[in-house]
Order: C-alpha cells, then structure tokens, then sequence
C-alpha cells in the first residue's frame, strides 16, 4: 500500500518523456538520503536514487532536497517514495506524454461566445450559447460616438472567447493571444495538422486550431469601425457580472472608445492571419484578403491617432453608464508600433511597414505580456527570416542573436536554482499570471532553440513546462483537468456556476502572485513568500483566474515540447 499522497513533494504530474530531466523537488529534510521510484500502485521499487541536497528555497527560505531520476527512462506510472517524508503524486513516463495537456487547447472552444456547447463536444460541461442576444446588439457607448455610429446605436459583434473568468471580450487581450496561436501554427504547422480536438469544425480540412482561432478572429473584424477604421478597446459589460452562467448574464453589452493600442494590436493579428489563412483560401474564400484590408485601415487609423489610450477613470468622469470592467490600459504603445509593423511588414514585403516597426538590434528584448508585445515582432522577423527584403535581412543576423541571447539571460542561473527552472529567477516573475510568465519563457526558449538548435533551451522549456505541471513551491498543476493535484476552483464563471464539480477542464490559473492579497482581498491567504501565495479558491481572481493569454503561450509550450519530444 502505497502512503498518502503529501504535498511536499513536487513534480510534474502528468509526465516526462523517456529521455529527458526527471527531477522532484523534496520540502524538508529527511534523515535518510534515499528515494524510491515505485510503480503507482507501490508494490514494487523500479530506481532507486539518492536525495541531493540543496540550498534552501531562495524565497522562503526551506530546506530543499532535489531527487533526480533522469537516468530511469522506463514507460509506466509510478510515484517518488521518500522515506520519513511521502509519496508523490503519480506520473507518467512516455513518448507523447503531453500530447493530451496540448488538446488544451481545447479550453478556447469552452470560451465561445455566442454558439450552444453540445455535450457531443464539450463534455459534462455542455451549456447553452452565452450572450446570443446581447452580442448582435451592442450599444455604442458614448465614449465611442461618431457622426456615422452615435451613442446608443447598436452593431453586431457576436463570437470570439470570453476573456476570461468574465464574460467580456477585449481586443489588446485577444492580440496577444491571437498573435501566440497563430505563431504556434506558424512554427508547428505538421502538429496541428495532425491534431483533432473534437470541436464541431474537426471534420472539416482546416487544422482545428485555425477553426477555433477563426472563432475569435471573425469577432475581432466586427470591432472595427468601417468608416475610419479605428478600432474599439473592448466590448463589455457595464459592471462584472455576478457567478451566473453565460446565457444568464444578459445586461446591456457595449463598445467603448477607439484606443492606439486596439488599432495596432488589431492590425498585428489580421496581418498575420492574412498570411497563415491565405493557404485556406478554397475553405474561406476572401477571409485572407479582408483580413489584410482590415489591418491596412487599422495601421493607417493608428498613423491619423498615434497615441489615444483606453483611460477608464477619465472616460468615466464624462459618460455614463460608468465602465468597471477589465481595462488592459496600456500606458505605451511604442511596442504594439513594432509588432504591427513587422507582421505588416512580413505579409506585405513592404519596406514602409518595416521602417515604421523601429527595429532596433542593439536594444534587450522584454518578455511578452499583454500590454509589451515588441518581442512578438521580433520572433516574426527571424520565424520568417527567409522572406525578407534587403532591408529587413540586414537587420537578421541582429535580431537572432537579440533572441538567443535573451534566451540565455533566462537560462542564466537556472541549475542554481532550487527548483532548477527558469521561472522563479526573481521575485518579479510571480505576478497576476505569472502562469504565462512561466509559459512565455518557455517560448522564448524555443524560439532560441530554433536558431541555435541547443538542446539547452529545450530543457529550460521543459523545466518550465514541469513548473506548470507541479514542480512549484505550492505543488499544484495550474492547468485544471490535469494532475492529480490540480487547480479546482478557479475564478471562472462557469466552472462555478455550473453546478458540475470538476471545473472545466484546460484551462490554466493565472498562478502564484506575490501581491494577491493586496490586490483582491480574498480571505484565506498565508503563504506570504513571494513562490507560494496562491489559493485554489474562486475569490482569488489575483491568482487563480484563467485567461486566454495565460492558456495561448501554454498551448503553445506544451505543443512545441510534444512536436520536438524527439530532438
Ligand atoms: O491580466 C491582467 C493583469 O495583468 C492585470 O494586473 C489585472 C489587473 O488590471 O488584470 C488582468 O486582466 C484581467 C482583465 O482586466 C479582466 N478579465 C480578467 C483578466 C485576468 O485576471
């Protein structure tokens, strides 16, 4: 009989493939050095190591003890055995091992907005369409009137995802997450070709990511303004809702200002889907073209109106209803000047684009995140690098070596680290999402390791991957629906209103946040070390919410560690 499962023994969850890192973290600190590698059921010892000892925790400060099974590569179930300590949770080793955590990406057709969840597809957590009503009539909020559309005049703006544990629909949020789906097909086209989610478009000959991306791409089209191209800063609500399901939540829905920031976000992700759908004309006749013409306005909207941020509280002391939801206000957007310049540039070849992108070789690159998408740009340049006119290619050699060499600044350090990731390199990293830290790194990782092909930056990826999955100071596998420790109570208005006790399933909490306390109040935390404040309850939206840019960069993590497992 195997002993009861106990936290302080931290791991990957779901698995490892053969040949790679097999690492757990101990919490403590046993008298005796050895460790046991047991079949799940605990009957019978298959590797048998000794404990490493550690520094304590950076962060809190515990003692730490690494057991590292690398070198035990055979298929099975098993759990570490630590006398004097526990058992772990179990896990896996074999070939494709993630290959179902990267069906999460299934978690976006959970999101739909305005279309009926069939139990054919979603499971026990079928649900009627959300937002049927209110989404083809949606109030031009006075902050948003013109001449052609004045306040209180309505458009139609149905589909995309909900963005998050909300219900409301924000273009800075979807440009960031567009932008990572499209470049993990962009970089793994073979993957997704193969991969079937069971959605209601997976018999037809388009790879279901494109499907369930098109699903939010036909939205985002609907939030620009034909008659000058400006781009609206969200669709929403006036106030959150209460924890009711989607086809309850039936208050008015309204667009708001035009924002830089939309436009320019907007016109990054239709530059890019030009691109990837024009290979699908046949399956979506002009969609390719519509998508280039809409990021064209958008780009020429943005050079008339350089600067206009999304300022709530300003908004709010000049109209009515006052808006209180999600406001993503990026304060600059000299980044989102460089991302859709170079997927502009890139799906054009035209040089104006380019110069306008400002790309600069000798500046550090920033991991992205939702309001600092620079970086994006830059992947696109070397993903893309040979189709490049003359005055792009100058800059090539440049930007490779920028993304390699910040690759090995979030690889510097990591074997010094108690829980041998990159995540974790600075109490910075534990932020609201510090899942897509985690996961973003994990990107820039494998950008690197598709220039430098060093199986370095694969590792760093995996370790983050094992980070998401339990290899973390709180033990817990943030993607729900995966490991046996795993997220269960997120802030997600379906999972709690549903009535179902599992929460939907691939979606990843947000994660451990130092300031979550602070920020929203939830009663219940005790962790005050920066790695451990999180709370697997639904009051925690600051950190166990889930989000659509939290779930793309794991998505494409997990799928890029599975396509490359055999590197
Ligand atoms: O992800 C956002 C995080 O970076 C901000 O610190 C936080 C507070 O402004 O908001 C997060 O985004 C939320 C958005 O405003 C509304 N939908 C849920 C998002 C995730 O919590």
């Amino acid at each position: 009989q195997a002993q009861q499962p106990v936290n302080t023994i931290q791991l990957n969850q779901v698995g490892f493939y053969p040949s790679v890192e097999k690492l757990a973290v101990v919490v403590g600190e046993p008298k005796e050095s050895t460790f046991y590698v047991k079949t799940s059921d605990g009957k019978k010892i298959v590797f048998t190591g000794k404990l490493t000892a550690s520094k304590p925790n950076e962060f809190s400060q515990k003692p730490i003890r690494i057991a590292d099974f690398s070198s035990f590569k055979t298929n099975g179930t098993y759990v570490v055995e630590i006398p004097g300590i526990g058992t772990s949770y179990p896990f896996q080793i074999q070939r494709d091992v993630h290959k179902a955590a990267a069906a999460s990406l299934k978690g976006f057709y959970y999101q739909r907005v305005s279309t009926d969840l069939p139990e054919k597809y979603a499971g026990k957590w079928h649900r009627p369409a959300g937002h049927a009503t209110t989404d083809n009539q949606v109030l031009i909020h006075p902050s948003a009137a013109s001449a052609q559309r004045p306040a209180g005049t309505m458009i139609s703006a149905p589909r995309g995802w909900y963005d998050a544990g909300d219900y409301n629909k924000y273009i800075v949020n979807s440009g960031i997450t567009m932008g990572t789906l499209l470049a993990a097909y962009e970089d793994f086209p073979e993957y997704f070709k193969a991969q079937k989610l069971t959605i209601p478009e997976s018999a037809n000959q388009v790879p279901d990511i494109l499907d369930e991306v098109l699903w939010n791409l036909r939205w985002m089209l609907t939030m620009q303004d034909p008659n000058d191209g400006g781009v609206y800063h969200k669709l929403t609500n006036a106030a959150f809702d209460g924890m009711i399901m989607p086809d309850k939540a039936v208050k008015p829905r309204y667009v708001v200002q035009k924002s830089t920031a939309a436009a320019l976000d907007f016109a990054a992700v239709m530059a890019q889907a030009s691109r990837v759908y024009k290979n699908f004309n046949r399956d979506f006749p002009g969609l390719s073209d519509s998508c280039l013409n809409a990021a064209v306005k958008a780009w020429e909207w943005s050079q008339k109106n350089p600067n206009i941020l999304y300022e709530q509280e300003s908004i709010n002391k000049q109209f009515d209803p006052k808006i209180t939801t999600g406001t993503y206000g990026d304060r600059n957007v000299s980044d989102e000047w460089t991302w859709a310049g170079a997927e502009l540039y890139v799906t054009t070849k035209k040089d104006n684009y380019y110069t306008a992108a400002k790309i600069n070789t000798a500046n550090e690159l920033v991991l992205p995140s939702w309001a600092q998408v620079k970086t994006l740009g830059y992947y696109t340049l070397a993903r893309n690098g040979k189709n490049l006119t003359p005055a792009a290619q100058k800059d090539l050699p440049g930007i490779k070596k920028q993304i390699i060499q910040f690759a090995d600044d979030l690889l510097a350090g990591t074997a010094e680290r108690t829980y041998r990731t990159v995540m974790g390199k600075s109490e910075k990293d534990y932020i609201w999402g510090s899942s897509a830290v985690a996961a973003n790194q994990g990107i820039a990782l494998i950008q690197a390791y598709k220039l430098a092909n060093n199986k370095k930056y694969l590792q760093g990826a995996l370790g983050n991957l094992d980070y998401l999955l339990g290899r973390n100071a709180v033990g817990y596998s943030f993607l729900t629906g995966f490991g046996e420790k795993s997220t269960l109570h997120p802030h997600h208005r379906p999972s709690i209103a549903d009535g179902i006790e599992e929460p939907v399933p691939g979606l990843l909490s947000g994660g451990t946040n130092a300031r979550a306390k602070e920020q929203d109040k939830c009663p219940g935390y005790a962790a005050t070390s920066p790695d451990e404040v999180y709370l697997d309850q639904d009051c925690s939206y600051a950190s166990n919410e889930i989000a659509i840019n939290w779930n793309s960069p794991f998505v494409y993590l997990v799928s890029a560690l599975e396509a490359l497992q055999n590197q």
